[in-house]
């Protein structure tokens, strides 16, 4: 639809951005912090590990005071379970319940309000040992760490995130580094896993209820909007059916409390199912969450799988799916251009994929991911001039704007990243940051920061509330 006028974005709109703990924050094993399974994890070469990344545990006040230099609204980031609970549940760490309440209390005064996620990749290693995910302890774990964060930052935090990208952990964990490399059958233990985790995120949706009337909670996911690569009909079934396992699948859970039939079938077919046991379905379902968020980087492109056994054995990444036998195979969709990591770059898409979910949910949305990876280059004089991530954030937030003329419901976009950090599998040479922060690979310099181009763009784009693009 093409429309004779846009509407504004609407008065209150959260401007921000993201990190999460262990890309940003270094300090891995520092005033108590447990490991969690992404320390123990073996590194891909070539590329650095977490143990520093951007050093923002020491550096958090310095950082804060840029985004508010920026005029960020809000500042999404997340809480490492390790600072908190060392072991997962068990012994309460003081040092980690201090480390945030300082990191709120600054943002607070700032004016910028805190949006947190409560686990993003990170879970922690002993929990791993015990079974992680596959055990129902770590659901009673992540109950009792999510009681702990509402108990001590309730009074300050109104907006929570339970899981970041759940679906990309179950369909591309082992690009992330969250797949326990000892499970015998991982394809369906993931799926069981993914079950204790939906149980897991409606008890905490439930608690949060309880516990913070004033406060709103909801899933983080991927959500790509999905072209079949032609207009045969199997190509739209393969769309259909990577749709259902990809993006509905968690939403439906998340929202509905069900399984959708597509995925369900899937599931079955492949000898997935869950066990799922007595009361699960009561929780999911008592479950509702306020609102939803999302993370969106490009869409996907599949066709039919031919089931030629050719597709089995990768996993590719967040971004590149490469398909299942039988059930979908990705493909290359001719009309986009890609960035220097192989992700397309769908702007369009974007607005689609508002309007799916929209649709579908009816429930307010919020971007908490959304950016460009690149290879920034410091020149002389400070300076980083990277137009090319002005030129996807505009893109992608034209896309926005269209999509809240189009009716849709969206109160906040925070890109990826607020300031630079480590990738998930490729490395601190791959930049998302508005800052940037003075290290390579190996060397860690100075770690000094540095405003980028983009930095005064997006300052420029808050304070005129997206009329300045
Ligand atoms: C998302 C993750 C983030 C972030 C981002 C960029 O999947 O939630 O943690 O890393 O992707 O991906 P990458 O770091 O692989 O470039």
């Amino acid at each position: 639809m093409k429309h004779a006028k846009l509407k504004d974005f609407p008065d209150n709109f959260l401007w921000g951005a993201s990190t999460s703990a262990y890309q940003v924050e270094g300090a891995w094993n520092e005033d108590g912090k447990g490991p969690s399974v992404i320390d123990m994890a073996n590194h891909t070469e070539g590329v650095t590990d977490f143990k520093v990344t951007s050093d923002h545990y020491h550096h958090y006040k310095e950082d804060i005071s840029l985004m508010a230099e920026m005029g960020f609204k809000t500042y999404r980031f997340s809480i490492a379970w390790t600072r908190i609970y060392p072991a997962g549940s068990g012994e309460l760490n003081p040092k980690g319940i201090e480390f945030y309440n300082n990191l709120i209390d600054e943002l607070i005064d700032k004016g910028i309000e805190p949006l947190v996620t409560m686990y993003h990749f990170d879970l922690p290693y002993t929990l791993q040992e015990k079974g992680g995910w596959s055990s129902r302890e770590t659901v009673d774990a992540f109950e009792n760490y999510a009681r702990t964060l509402f108990e001590n930052f309730g009074d300050r935090v109104k907006y929570w995130l339970t899981i970041n990208e759940q679906n990309m952990m179950i369909l591309h964990g082992d690009a992330i580094g969250t797949v326990d490399p000892n499970l015998e059958n991982p394809k369906k233990e993931l799926y069981q896993q993914n079950h204790h985790m939906l149980v897991a995120q409606a008890k905490a949706m439930n608690l949060c209820h309880q516990m913070l009337p004033g406060a709103k909670i909801g899933p983080a996911p991927n959500i790509a909007n999905i072209y079949p690569a032609s207009s045969s009909p199997e190509d739209m079934i393969a769309a259909d059916n990577y749709a259902a396992i990809r993006n509905w699948l968690y939403l439906d859970m998340a929202v509905y409390g069900r399984y959708n039939t597509i995925a369900w079938n899937y599931m079955e077919e492949k000898g997935y199912i869950p066990v799922i046991q007595e009361g699960d379905m009561e929780i999911l379902k008592s479950a509702k969450p306020d609102f939803i968020a999302f993370n969106y980087y490009t869409s996907q492109t599949v066709e039919a799988s031919r089931d030629n056994g050719e597709e089995a054995g990768h996993t590719g990444d967040q971004q590149i799916s490469v398909g299942e036998p039988g059930v979908y195979k990705g493909a290359k969709n001719p009309n986009l251009k890609v960035n220097e990591f192989g992700w397309e770059i769908d702007p369009a898409g974007f607005r689609t994929t508002f309007r799916q979910i929209y649709d579908r949910y009816q429930l307010p949305l919020i971007v908490t991911e959304n950016g460009l990876g690149a290879f920034d280059k410091l020149e002389e004089g400070d300076i980083i001039n990277d137009s090319y991530r002005i030129d996807y954030l505009r893109q992608h937030i034209e896309q926005i704007q269209l999509a809240i003329t189009d009716g849709v419901e969206v109160f906040g976009y925070c890109p990826w990243s607020a300031i630079d950090l480590v990738s998930t599998h490729q490395g601190s040479s791959k930049r998302y940051g508005f800052i940037y922060v003075n290290r390579d690979e190996f060397d860690l310099k100075d770690l000094r920061r540095i405003r980028k181009q983009s930095f005064y763009w997006y300052k420029d784009v808050i304070a005129t509330n997206g009329a300045n693009l």
